[in-house]
This record gives structure tokens, sequence and C-alpha cells, in this order.
């Protein structure tokens, strides 16, 4: 396993710790829904987000237990996004990190509440002291994090996305989408970092282009996944873009440039640390493995 695998397991125990104290714990008859929220969230999942967070506040003099549970809150947001993504409603999927999607292992309304449960209990956990002792850090940490999962950010995305089979959708057009869709959320874990460590202008700013150009490099790894992956190995079913008809970078690329792509904004995001020294290493080495990764 190489050294960045071994630093993203090292980091998501970390997480997975974090996750396992804030979450409710299952009991009396509305138990059920921190069953499904645990389910959703405590399922593996490459833990990706959180650890950009972790190491995006490390670059600054950051507390590590307050940048753990900001980790932990964007992965609520994230398990909340798939688990109501895998919806009938949404893009009915039965497979998710390879097991039972929410709503098929307890039930539609249970996955909706759980992931509603879960995006609330995400502002919870930033907004209480713990998370940073100055209010002002904590109160920019939410409204970062509202703007990144709501209409102009993730949920917009996926407004775009249910509609991107019956649009005509251009390069630009589809950049868009998954800027606001995927880009987002990414966006907010390096930025948090940043607000944490209260960053000078130069340093968001840095880490503003290598959000840009990582998100969009997750993206087309993503749509790669779907175009030529395996299902097995990708825990989720593969294939979907292309059966629904909708326009991808790989639809509006083709695999070859989609692949080049994927490879230059590597290189672009990776420029964007040259600001930071040796600490940014594994940020670094997290742009590589999202480029080269099978699930
Ligand atoms: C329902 C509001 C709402 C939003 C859904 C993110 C999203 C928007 C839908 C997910 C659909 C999807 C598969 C998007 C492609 C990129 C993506 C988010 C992949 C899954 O993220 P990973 O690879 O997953 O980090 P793990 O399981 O490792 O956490």
């Amino acid at each position: 396993m190489s050294d960045i695998e071994d630093a993203l397991r090292a980091a998501a125990a970390k997480v997975d710790r974090t996750l396992d104290e804030l979450l409710p714990k299952p009991s009396g008859i509305e138990g059920r829904v921190a069953e499904a929220m645990r389910y959703a969230t405590l399922s593996g999942g490459k833990r990706f987000r959180p650890f950009l967070v972790l190491c995006a506040s490390s670059l600054f003099r950051t507390n590590e237990s307050g940048a753990l549970r900001v980790a932990a809150a964007i992965e609520m947001v994230h398990s909340y996004s798939l688990v109501h993504d895998d919806l009938p409603a949404m893009d009915d999927d039965d497979m998710r990190r390879g097991q039972a999607s929410c709503h098929v292992k307890f039930d539609e309304a249970t996955a909706i509440l759980a992931g509603d449960a879960l995006l609330t209990l995400a502002f919870e956990v930033i907004s209480a002291p713990a998370t940073h002792e100055n209010p002002d850090v904590r109160c920019r940490l939410v409204q970062a994090l509202a703007t990144a999962a709501g209409g102009q950010g993730m949920v917009g995305g996926q407004m775009l996305d249910l509609r991107a089979a019956d649009e005509d959708l251009t390069i630009a057009g589809v950049s868009r989408l998954q800027r606001l869709k995927t880009g987002a959320l990414i966006a907010f874990a390096c930025e948090s970092g940043a607000i944490l460590g209260r960053a000078s202008r130069e340093a968001r700013q840095a880490l503003r282009g290598y959000a840009h150009d990582l998100g969009l490099a997750f993206q087309i790894a993503d749509d790669l996944l779907d175009a030529d992956g395996d299902a097995k190995e990708a825990g989720k079913a593969v294939g979907k873009d292309a059966a629904a008809g909708k326009a991808t970078f790989v639809s509006t690329l083709g695999l070859d440039r989609a692949r080049t792509q994927a490879v230059m904004l590597a290189e672009q995001a990776t420029d964007h640390l040259d600001l930071f020294d040796k600490k940014a290493e594994p940020l670094r080495k997290i742009v590589q493995f999202v480029v080269d990764r099978r699930h």
C-alpha cells in the first residue's frame, strides 16, 4: 500500500472515531433514524473530504480536535447527499459503498429523515464551541458550509444533474454542474482548513485554486469509473450515466481526452501548492490518488 493510502486510512480511523462519538446512539422508537444515520455514515467510504480538512488545517496553527469535528461534519453532509441521491426519486441506486443503499436497508421515509438529520447534525457540530473557541470562526464555517451545500452549491448541482439527461450540455455546462455538485463540498473541505487556521488571503487563494482543480479532476475520475470501471471494485453501480443519456466529461470529451484533462488538472492543482512547504505534501499526493483511483 502506498504512503498516501496509509495516510488516508489513518485519517479515516480518527474521523470514524469522531463520527462514532458525535452520531446519536439508537434508543427508543425514534432510534431507527439514528440507526440509519449510523448505517449510512459508518459504512466505509474513502473519507476523502475529511482528509482534505485535516491536511488543509495542518498547514496552519490549528487544534486537531476542532479540525476532526469539521472533518466529521463534512462527512455527515456527504453521507446525507449519497443517501438522498440513491433514493428512487433521484438516482435510484440499490447499492452504495458495497452494501445495500440506506432506503433499501431501511425504507424510503427513514432514509429521507436520516439524510435530513445528518445535514442538521453537521451544523450543530460545527457551530459548537468545541469546534473553535472563537465565535467568528464558527460563524464563518457555518456560512461557508451552508453556501457549499445549498441551492447555490451541491443541491443546485444536483438539480442541474437531474435535468442533465434532457439538456444538451456543453463542456462548460458539465463543468458548472460538477463544480456545484461535487466541487463545492471539496472546496469547503479545503476552505475550512483556512478558516480554522485564520489563514492569510494569499494562502486562502492558493487553497481555493487547488480545490477548484482537484474537484474537477475528482469528478472526471468518477466519470471515467462510471464509463469503464467495475461495479464490484467501485462498490456501486457503473455505466449509469451512459444508460441515462447524461452528459458527463467522458461523453463530451471522450475517454482519452477526459483522461488527459484529469492529468492536466492534477498538475495544475499541485502547482497551486507552491506557496506551502513540505507541510503540503499529503495534499500533493492525494491529487495523484484521486486521478488513479478505482473506487
Ligand atoms: C441529494 C442534495 C443531494 C446531492 C447529491 C454528491 C451528490 C449530490 C451525489 C452523489 C452522486 C455521485 C456518485 C457523484 C459523483 C461524485 C461523488 C460524490 C462520488 C462519491 O464520493 P466518494 O468517491 O465516495 O468520495 P465515498 O464512498 O468514498 O465517500
